[in-house]
């Protein structure tokens, strides 16, 4: 089985799990990636009932564990729920809203991926792979969560949901690529590249791309042109130099150097993983009808909780196992990466990543009560597991 192969055959001894829940059949796996690959299972049913039982929306543990859910609980109880109806609200818990939120952006990047012909069954099939192999959605629900925060519906931030998720997975899928970061796991299951080829899977990236800002362009109704055309731009800017693929660049740049700063760290971070949260909670309020100063501020809000989510993840990269993550664990170290953990350890990284969300948290102070998804999702990004 490939997925074991690229996994390691090393690490398949120790357990034999029967997997009930995958689509009509069952399924056998054994060895330590049982789990994840029951995980995968669960999902590959995903157009079904039990889409978020055992996706890795949260991690299992966030689902089940009442400590974790109770955190989220109280982050969505702490605000001023009284002044809102929207959202999250009224002890609404949050991971109730991230699930229902899942559900609702998974289908509509199940449908946004279709084969018209034989031809183009093939990439369509590698594009949708990787697209619907799991993950978490935060960057669609930030955009659903701040078209809400200015009265938007959901139907009109839907396309940039869909969007943005699939700039996301296009560059997860480069950056896994030999090139890059080598990675042969991502999302527990086997990479783009390990499944079908550098060549394709370079193709269903780039794919994937052009097709983000089509989405938008085509299907995004009820929303004034201008305001279209907006969110098409910052989408663009947030993949380019001064977004993903210039924080990617200096982040390879620098593997291996010891004298990486916190200021050039910082950069690489704003880059590579700020930009796309900040155009996600940017393209939210925009079709929600936010004025330019809400606009610049929900982008600071973002661009805050986006260090924050990246140095979680230097975190989690250190103190989470493979299983947990869904991808190899240790690799920050393993190609001697500058991270936070690096260079500050991980306490103060933590409290980094605490920091920045509550100043993020304080961005959104003149919205009151009708913020508290967008406050909620804040404490999430760094409460997470996975
Ligand atoms: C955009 C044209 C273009 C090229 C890509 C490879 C590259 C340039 C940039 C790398 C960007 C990257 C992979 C940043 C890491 C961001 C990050 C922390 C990802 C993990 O996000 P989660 O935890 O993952 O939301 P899930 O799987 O839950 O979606």
């Amino acid at each position: 089985m490939a997925f074991v192969n690229g996994f390691g055959l090393n690490s398949v001894k120790h357990y034999s799990v029967e997997v009930e829940s995958c689509a009509t059949t069952r399924q056998y796996c054994s060895g330590n990636n049982a789990r994840l690959y029951s995980q995968k299972c669960t999902i590959r049913s995903s157009q079904n009932a039990d889409v978020v039982s055992a996706s890795p929306l949260l991690s299992d543990t966030d689902l089940t564990s009442s400590s974790s859910n109770d955190h989220l609980k109280s982050s969505v109880h702490a605000t001023d729920s009284s002044a809102s109806n929207h959202g999250a609200s009224r002890g609404v818990a949050l991971v109730e809203y991230l699930k229902s939120k899942k559900i609702i952006v998974d289908k509509a990047l199940e449908e946004s991926v279709k084969s018209n012909m034989p031809e183009t069954d093939l990439i369509c099939e590698a594009m949708s792979y990787s697209l619907m192999a799991g993950g978490k959605r935060i960057r669609p629900i930030l955009v659903l969560a701040a078209c809400e925060l200015f009265g938007g519906s959901e139907s009109s931030a839907l396309p940039s949901a869909v969007a943005v998720e699939m700039i996301h997975t296009m560059s997860l899928i480069h950056d896994d690529l030999p090139a890059m970061d080598n990675d042969d796991f991502r999302r527990g299951m086997p990479t783009n590249h390990v499944k079908y080829g550098e060549d394709i899977a370079i193709l269903a990236g780039d794919a994937m791309l052009a097709k983000s800002f089509e989405y938008v362009a085509r299907n995004t109704k009820d929303v004034s042109p201008e305001r279209v055309l907006r969110v098409i731009a910052l989408l663009a800017e947030s993949v380019g130099a001064e977004g993903l693929v210039g924080g990617q660049v200096m982040d390879l740049q620098n593997e291996g150097n010891p004298d990486v700063t916190l200021n050039q760290l910082s950069w690489i971070h704003h880059m590579k993983t700020a930009a796309l949260l900040r155009v996600s909670v940017a393209a939210g309020a925009i079709i929600g009808g936010a004025n330019n100063d809400d606009v610049e501020r929900v982008s600071e809000f973002a661009n805050k909780i986006g260090l924050a989510f990246q140095i979680a993840d230097d975190v989690l990269d250190v103190t989470q196992t493979t299983e947990e993550l869904g991808k190899t664990a240790g690799k920050d170290e393993a190609v001697n990466k500058a991270t936070y953990p690096r260079l500050l350890g991980l306490e103060k990284s933590r409290q980094e990543a605490e920091r920045l969300i509550q100043e993020a948290k304080e961005c959104l102070a003149p919205y009151g009560g009708r913020s508290e998804t967008l406050l909620a999702l804040a404490d999430f990004i760094i409460a997470r597991k996975n």
